[in-house]
């Protein structure tokens, strides 16, 4: 049991100084002043001159390690819990990438199932980028229904020279299956879509949104940032059509996409422009190849994705860009809860999961993590870490 004490709370919505009290995993209690009642062995953590905010939710962690566009020794590493909760983040979505061979959903499973052992909360979406998506069953909708971890289908690649060039129709009826397994599964069904530089940008998407009665939340294309042109197209899918975009986080100064726009700036943009600040999610990438690629489409390099900058984009909208701490902190809390339709997640209300993070109110230096009521980090040191992390 903890009693955080006098912490200015963004819910992520402002709630001003609270006192909130954690037991049984979960939020209890939440009040201007709560009385401690040390013989229940409640410790008293100090919020004084911090924030207390929503444990940071990841909707796309290549967990098992990704790449590989530069042939096997380009296959990136695995995700370490300390990688996770150093960054605040609580909950992550694992997904597979451009290698759907020797990445296999039984081995992404098995890694979610790692993660939520060492403390914090994993789900995963089936199949990788490829069209027919490589499932555990054979089926969408099957995986969706038979297996809990399974949220959705991706990252789905279109619009790039990787993916298997999928046709409008084959892109609407993976969509089509990812809602339905969802709805027979009382889960999001969401589709994340890798989003590559092709000059078609968001077509398929629009499609579906014209052609079909399928909502805008199934669907989420992410890497919108990695260029202007992308950008634009994604703030004009999500002002005019309602979509949801996602940006990613994860950025390697060698091998910069052509006119990258950093993340944090990319959200200044979009809430600029209009779009609904409830549509627009951040997500690292992390462990995930950065690949680069030459004019004539030979491989250049490639960096690896960090699930630190998630964190890290956050605290730059607000620093540098000027955002509202609570509006850039839906990009990482209550906006991907809401798309994953995870109700206990993503926000600091009586009754959800004690997934929480304390940091200094004017550095947003992490000093506190908590994962399902659990003491993960604190004073900025790690106290738990995986389960061969020295
Ligand atoms: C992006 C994951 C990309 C993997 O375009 O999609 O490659 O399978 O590990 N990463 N291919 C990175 C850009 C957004 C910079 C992935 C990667
Ligand atoms: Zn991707």
């Amino acid at each position: 049991m903890f009693i955080i004490q006098s912490a200015h709370v963004y819910a992520p919505e402002d709630l001003g100084i609270l006192d909130v009290l954690v037991g049984g995993g979960k939020v209890i209690k939440m009040a201007s002043h709560l009385p401690v009642e040390p013989a229940y062995g409640v410790t008293v953590i100090d919020g004084a001159k911090k924030v207390l905010m929503p444990g940071l939710i990841d909707a796309h962690v290549h967990i098992l390690g990704g790449g590989g566009e530069g042939g096997a020794k380009t296959r990136t590493p695995e995700v370490m819990l300390s990688d996770i909760i150093s960054g605040g983040v609580t909950t992550v979505v694992g997904c597979l990438g451009t290698d759907g061979c020797t990445r296999t959903m039984s081995n992404l499973l098995a890694k979610a199932k790692g993660l939520e052992e060492e403390g914090i909360t994993t789900y995963v979406y089936t199949g990788s980028y490829q069209v027919p998506v490589r499932t555990l069953t054979g089926s969408i909708i099957d995986d969706l229904i038979l297996l809990e971890k399974v949220v959705g289908t991706g990252e789905i690649a279109i619009s790039d020279h990787r993916s298997s060039q999928p046709t409008k129709e084959e892109f609407a009826r993976i969509v089509a299956d990812t809602r339905v397994g969802g709805i027979l599964s009382a889960k999001a069904g969401l589709v994340n879509i890798h989003m590559g530089d092709g000059r078609e940008k968001l077509a398929f998407l629009r499609h579906v949104l014209e052609h079909t009665q399928i909502p805008a939340s199934n669907m989420l294309p992410t890497h919108i940032n990695r260029s202007r042109v992308l950008m634009e197209d994604g703030i004009d899918y999500a002002c005019r059509l309602g979509g949801y975009i996602d940006l990613t986080t994860s950025s390697d100064p060698d091998f910069l996409e052509p006119d990258e726009i950093k993340a944090s700036t990319g959200l200044k943009l979009a809430l600029d422009a209009g779009v609904d600040e409830n549509h627009v999610t951040f997500s690292s990438d992390g462990q995930g190849s950065l690949p680069a690629f030459n004019p004539d489409g030979t491989f250049h390099g490639l960096g690896v994705g960090k699930v630190s900058s998630l964190y890290r984009e956050m605290r730059d909208a607000v620093f540098l860009d000027k955002v509202p701490l609570a509006s850039a902190l839906k990009a990482v809390t209550a906006n991907p809860a809401t798309l994953l339709k995870l109700p206990t997640k993503g926000r600091i209300v009586e009754h959800a999961d004690a997934d929480l993070v304390l940091a200094d109110e004017k550095t947003l230096a992490i000093d506190t993590v908590i994962a399902k009521g659990a003491l993960m980090v604190s004073g900025g040191q790690l106290l738990v870490k995986g389960t061969f992390e020295t």
